[in-house]
């Protein structure tokens, strides 16, 4: 490499430009400039080269296209390692005696943002986001995140940052001093200008810097509350306890141990899940027969029925910069479907989650009225009325009369079949299902049901307005209760059967609770309400096949008026909130096992599990052999999203031993 500006390559990822000096390193691994071998190899390279030349009197790194670098490569994680390794890599960065710099055009991520911390001087453009986001795939930051970051931005929003894994945009990374610029439009051309003031001044490296001191209790109380809150995730107490760390050892043996703690997790069978998990999400997107497809434009969104499900989803569609209609059968449902959607917009105001006059913005852009007629300009309506097939069929018929002729026509239905609905349509090429889970502001997961007739665009319209609110959206096929509900009703009857030979609600809550979910089913069967499986169960008798094996005991609940946690009782008794082992549900369920003749037996903990995990697996067999979901992994999303089933664990078709993406 000469004065002029040729281009050389230090692999087949990474290539470098001189000009006046200066060695523009460039990162081109797409999509996401991962650090992968070919990558970490091609920096090693340059930053040789930049050491040998007396030609060469700075570096600036970026990276090609979006990304600055999207972390270490994670399809390499499981593999044989192949040297130069990132820490290695990041280390000489620091150690270079000529200024590097790193001009951060996009996401800086995990192992990205480790070269960032690294180099002597950041600059970031617009588009940045930084962060160490490592501990959702079950690891600690490998390449020196935890030791180097604290040392720039002090103690406890280190450990904050690296415990949530949560990214800064350029703004607030230049606010705590993780960049020390942020650029215009010429991000390269403001990182070059930059380096003759660097040249001539001593550089900064980052590992040489003092930790900020911090005080040691009000560092306890953070560190403490980051650990609760991850709910045993290993990975938050290690990130918090290397953080800590930073403070209390020399840069290397902080290193030294950060290293050997990232192996430790790396080769962790969590770790494992949560990177299934990880690409089972981008594989997800890939749907099959949408090639070419295009989403329909959407600005207008409409809401037809603002009970709790409507209410969470407009204060959805509100918070993604939606224009909301939403309506209700009378002026009175109206008006309540109104005060319940500003309480939603009031408490996320209240809770800081936007600004006072973020909250005012939101309701200017909501209409909500009794006429149906409203929604004659909504490009998408969601109907979200009660699950009740008549009222939907009167309700569908009338909502295509009164759209345009591309609007999409959505239901929220749980359990109808959205296919009788498209069917009272002039056109049932528009009807799609979009099923919310509840809270539908909180919960991520929505099932984007592929109607027999649904059309493409129309299905990628679902899709994309689902992404675009932030969840994540998983395509299932017409069938009773779509994926999750389908499933969730065979995790419902093993958990009855489970009881009928022998164990008790609070064992297998207690069970399953162990295992990792937040709550186990008798405890959400109550929170969710028994009435309305009561009434499905009810309206199914006539049609229930006799030898199949049925469990009364829910039925002898909700006889006894016992329908869950509103009503005081159901499995559990609730006294002042709190959920309590109702000696009269243990007589009950010893009345009905009696009447059939069942001799209890003590079933132990993991047969619990292993029976309910069990049942969601044979029914997700026949879900998949039936093309309801298109992947084992889908439905290993929608169970982790909306029914609690433990990330870490990688949902149950994973835990049974399938291997899909990644
Ligand atoms: C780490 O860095 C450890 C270090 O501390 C220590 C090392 C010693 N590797 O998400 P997208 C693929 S741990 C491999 O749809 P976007 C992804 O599978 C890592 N592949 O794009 C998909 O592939 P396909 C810490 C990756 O524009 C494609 O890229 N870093 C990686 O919506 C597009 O992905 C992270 O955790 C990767 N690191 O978002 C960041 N990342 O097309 C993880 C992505 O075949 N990545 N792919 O399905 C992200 O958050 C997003 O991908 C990003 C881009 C924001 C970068």
């Amino acid at each position: 490499m000469g004065r002029s500006t040729e281009t050389t390559d230090f692999s087949g990822t990474v290539s470098g430009r001189l000009a006046d000096g200066i060695l523009l390193v460039c990162i081109a691994n797409p999509p996401v400039n991962a650090a992968s071998a070919d990558v970490r190899a091609g920096l090693f390279e340059a930053l040789a080269r930049a050491r040998q030349s007396p030609d060469i009197t700075a570096v600036v790194i970026t990276g090609a296209g979006r990304t600055f670098v999207g972390g270490a490569d994670i399809r390499e994680f499981g593999k044989p390692a192949v040297e130069p390794g990132l820490p290695a890599v990041v280390a000489r960065i620091e150690a270079m005696d000529k200024p590097i710099i790193a001009a951060i055009n996009g996401p800086a991520l995990g192992g990205g943002c480790e070269i960032a911390l690294a180099c002597h001087y950041r600059i970031a453009g617009e588009a940045a986001k930084l962060g160490l986001p490592e501990v959702k795939l079950g690891i600690v930051p490998g390449a020196g995140g935890t030791q180097r970051l604290p040392r720039l931005v002090g103690l406890a929003r280190a450990a904050e940052l690296i415990a949530s894994g949560r990214l800064l945009s350029a703004d607030e990374a230049l606010a705590c001093g993780l960049v020390d610029r942020i650029a215009g439009d010429d991000l390269v051309g403001a990182a070059i200008a930059a380096a003759p003031g660097l040249i001539a001044g001593a550089l900064r490296r980052t590992g040489e810097l003092a930790v900020p001191p911090q005080q040691a209790d009000a560092l306890a109380i953070l560190a403490a509350g980051l650990v609760a809150r991850a709910r045993g995730q290993p990975a938050v107490a290690e990130a918090v306890r290397l953080v800590k760390l930073a403070a209390e050892r020399p840069l290397a043996e902080g290193l030294a141990e950060e290293r050997a703690t990232f192996l430790r997790l790396r080769d962790s069978d969590e770790a494992a899940a949560l990177r299934y998990v990880f690409f089972a999400e981008r594989a997800a997107a890939k749907i099959s027969g949408l090639a070419g497809a295009t989403p329909r434009p959407i600005r207008v969104v409409g809401i037809a029925g603002t009970g709790l499900m409507g209410s969470g989803i407009a204060l959805s569609a509100l918070a993604a910069g939606y224009q909301v209609i939403a309506t209700d059968r009378s002026p009175a449902a109206a008006e309540s479907g109104r005060s319940r959607i500003t309480a939603l917009v009031d408490r996320a105001v209240r809770a800081g989650r936007i600004e006072a006059k973020g909250g005012a913005e939101w309701l200017g852009r909501l209409l909500v009225g009794s006429s149906l007629a409203a929604l004659a300009p909504a490009d998408l309506v969601v109907e979200a009325v009660f699950d009740d097939l008549a009222v939907k069929m009167e309700l569908f018929a009338q909502l295509d009369a009164i759209v345009g002729s591309c609007a999409v026509l959505a239901t929220n239905t749980s359990y109808l079949d959205p296919d009788v609905l498209a069917a009272v349509t002039r056109q049932p090429a528009r009807v799609c299902g979009l099923h919310f889970f509840s809270p539908a502001h909180v919960m991520r997961l929505v099932e984007v049901v592929r109607c027999g007739k649904t059309s493409p665009d129309v299905l990628v319209t679902g899709i994309a307005f689902a992404r675009q609110l932030g969840k994540l959206p998983i395509v299932s096929g017409v069938g009773e209760g779509f994926i999750g509900n389908r499933i969730f009703s065979a995790y419902r009857r093993e958990a009855e059967f489970l009881i009928e030979e022998g164990a008790l609600p609070q064992e297998i809550d207690a069970a399953i609770e162990a295992y990792g979910f937040a709550m186990g089913p008798f405890a959400v069967f109550d929170l969710a309400g028994l009435e309305i499986a009561w009434a499905r169960r009810k309206r199914q008798a006539a049609q229930r096949d006799p030898a199949l094996r049925y469990v009364d005991i829910a039925d002898r609940l909700c006889e006894a008026g016992r329908f869950g946690q509103k009503s005081g009782r159901g499995w559990y008794a609730y006294v002042d909130g709190e959920r309590r082992v109702d000696p009269d549900v243990v007589a009950m369920i010893d009345l009905s096992r009696a009447a059939k003749k069942i001799v209890a037996r003590h079933v132990p903990a993991d047969e619990i599990v292993a029976r309910l995990l069990a049942a969601m697996v044979q029914e997700g067999e026949a879900i998949l052999a039936e093309g309801i979901a298109e992947r084992a992994s889908d439905i290993d999303l929608v169970m982790i999203n909306g029914y609690g089933f433990p990330a870490r664990k990688g949902g149950p078709m994973f835990a049974s031993g399938r291997r899909e993406p990644g």
